[in-house]
């Protein structure tokens, strides 16, 4: 079959973000895996990465290209996005089959079928299933599929991940990625992946196209794609793991497999690990392996908040982390929540205190949100007005949830003042400088960092 790939643009997702130096953009890591396992198999495959486009050129193209199979992906927030992209494809080619992946259609298959004109949702892992349905096989024979009358039960996940295609990068143009930010001191970057899933049961985490079971390449494997990356034309790349350091040993073993093999690239890990799962080894190690940058999931800065969320982590692993981190000059990234369920004020100023007692180079604070399939949402379902089905933005005006104990003022006002108290201290600005400067990097941080330390002081300014 002629298959065409569609990653929606996040487009004004983040055009209000705080810390908007801190978001790479790189080739989705999910269409160049499905692209690679749809080529394996015989397929031929186009991918479009819609970063800049419109719905009447993306129109115009699908028309022109008249494919077989348009597989579109997509995050929960990406939802309406991929709704109009749909509907556009079903203009310009009626006969094609349009199939929705990824996250959302993941946890929220009827949307896509019902909401949307999708012919079927594939739930979970994308990795046989689009194989199957490009191979023609009837809906009925393929598991995890949900169409509008009907659905097959789920599969299961894949244990053998080394069986997994090597990632297509050949179809994607990568000088479209090429930028500066703080966390990608070179480019193009490659999203990549060592294993899948996580053990934890954070309660406002979406686990559902990976599940609870985490499983893991093997060091050899994994090196291999770091090199099949770097043939490919990447001079970083970015570990996309829920949970890298869940055995502890393995991570250790991968970086030692990047040292043995001499790759020299440069990797972070700015989807964050868990600072449970961590010893001084790993620091030292990953360190060594490349890796220069790393963020961590603290979230709370209250340990009672912390177990009602069920983050299996406490405030003390929290700072025996970071210090390892430190030691071996880590940039770090924290990342944390306010309005978390069982939050007080009291306790969203102790995360705000906490984020700023332990020397972090960056802080994100974002407000809860109940998205689809997590615990979280099935607890506040009284507060979410589904109605207004639209979880594209942040803000209050989407009139998407309730939170039970706060306004919304308030969250916005807690999250201006948490990152008011990391970023507006003069000492944060002076820190960060004359770290930029140790580390050889002030030119490219310099900017960012007086950024940083402006929209702090101008947050504080403007509240006073
Ligand atoms: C990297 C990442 C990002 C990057 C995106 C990079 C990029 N190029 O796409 C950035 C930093 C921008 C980002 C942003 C956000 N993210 Co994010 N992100 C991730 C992360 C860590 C890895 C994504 C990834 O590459 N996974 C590996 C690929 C292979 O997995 P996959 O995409 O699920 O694909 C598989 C299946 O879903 C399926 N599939 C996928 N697409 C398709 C398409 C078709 C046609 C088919 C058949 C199958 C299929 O097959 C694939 C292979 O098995 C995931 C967690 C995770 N482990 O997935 C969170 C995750 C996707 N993000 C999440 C969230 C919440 C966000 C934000 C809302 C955070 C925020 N508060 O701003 C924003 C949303 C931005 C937006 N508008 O969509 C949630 C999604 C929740 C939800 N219900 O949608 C996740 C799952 C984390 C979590 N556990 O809660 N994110
Ligand atoms: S540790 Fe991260 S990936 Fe694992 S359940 Fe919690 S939020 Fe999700």
């Amino acid at each position: 079959m002629k298959v065409l790939l569609i990653n929606p643009t996040m487009g004004d997702y983040y055009r209000d973000a705080k810390v908007r130096a801190a978001i790479t953009l790189s080739p989705p890591l999910n269409l160049a895996l499905l692209a690679g396992a749809l080529r394996r198999a015989g397929h031929a495959v186009e991918v479009w990465d819609e970063e800049a486009g419109t719905i009447p050129a993306l129109e115009r193209r699908i028309g022109e290209a008249r494919p077989d199979l348009v597989g579109i992906t997509f995050r929960t927030p990406l939802f309406p996005r991929a709704k109009a992209i749909a509907e556009a494809a079903r203009r310009a080619c009626p006969s094609a089959l349009l199939v929705a992946g990824g996250v959302h259609p993941s946890t929220r298959p009827l949307d896509c079928v019902t909401l949307a004109p999708f012919d079927v949702a594939v739930r979970g892992e994308g990795d046989q299933t689009l194989v199957e349905l490009a191979d023609g096989r009837p809906f009925a024979e393929i598991g995890g599929l949900t169409w509008r009358d009907g659905e097959t039960p789920s599969r299961a996940l894949i244990t053998d991940v080394d069986s997994l295609a090597m990632g297509a990068w050949d179809l994607f143009d990568l000088r479209r990625y090429r930028q500066t930010s703080l966390v990608a001191h070179t480019a193009p970057v490659a999203d990549l992946e060592f294993s899948r899933g996580c053990r934890a049961r954070c309660v406002y985490c979406t686990k559902g196209v990976f599940g609870d079971a985490w499983r893991a390449k093997s060091p050899e494997r994994f090196v291999d794609e770091v090199e099949h990356a770097r043939a490919a034309g990447f001079r970083a790349f970015n570990l996309v793991d829920d949970s890298f350091t869940t055995i502890t040993s393995q991570a250790i073993a991968t970086c030692e497999e990047l040292i043995r093999r001499d790759v020299r690239m440069p990797w972070t890990l700015t989807n964050g690990i868990r600072v449970a799962n961590v010893n001084e080894e790993f620091f030292r190690v990953a360190r060594r392996a490349g890796c220069y940058l790393l963020a961590f999931g603290f979230e709370s800065g209250s340990d009672e908040v912390l177990k009602r969320i069920k983050k299996g982590a406490t405030v003390r692993q929290a700072r025996r982390a970071v210090a390892w981190a430190r030691k071996y000059g880590f940039t770090i990234l924290g990342y944390f929540m306010v309005g978390l369920p069982g939050e007080r004020r009291d306790t969203i100023r102790e995360t705000a205190e906490l984020a700023a007692s332990l020397d972090l180079d960056f802080a994100k604070f974002s407000i809860t949100m109940p998205l689809p399939g997590t615990p979280l949402y099935r607890e506040w379902a009284p507060y979410i007005r589904d109605a207004n089905y639209d979880f594209s933005i942040h803000r209050p005006d989407n009139g998407l949830y309730e939170h039970p104990d706060f306004t919304w003022p308030e969250l916005e006002a807690s999250a201006r003042e948490a990152y008011r108290t990391f970023y507006g201290r003069p000492r944060y600005v002076l820190r960060q400088l004359r770290r930029s400067v140790e580390r050889g990097q002030l030119l490219r941080e310099a900017r960012y960092t007086l950024a940083l330390g402006a929209t702090g002081l101008m947050t504080s300014f403007a509240r006073r």
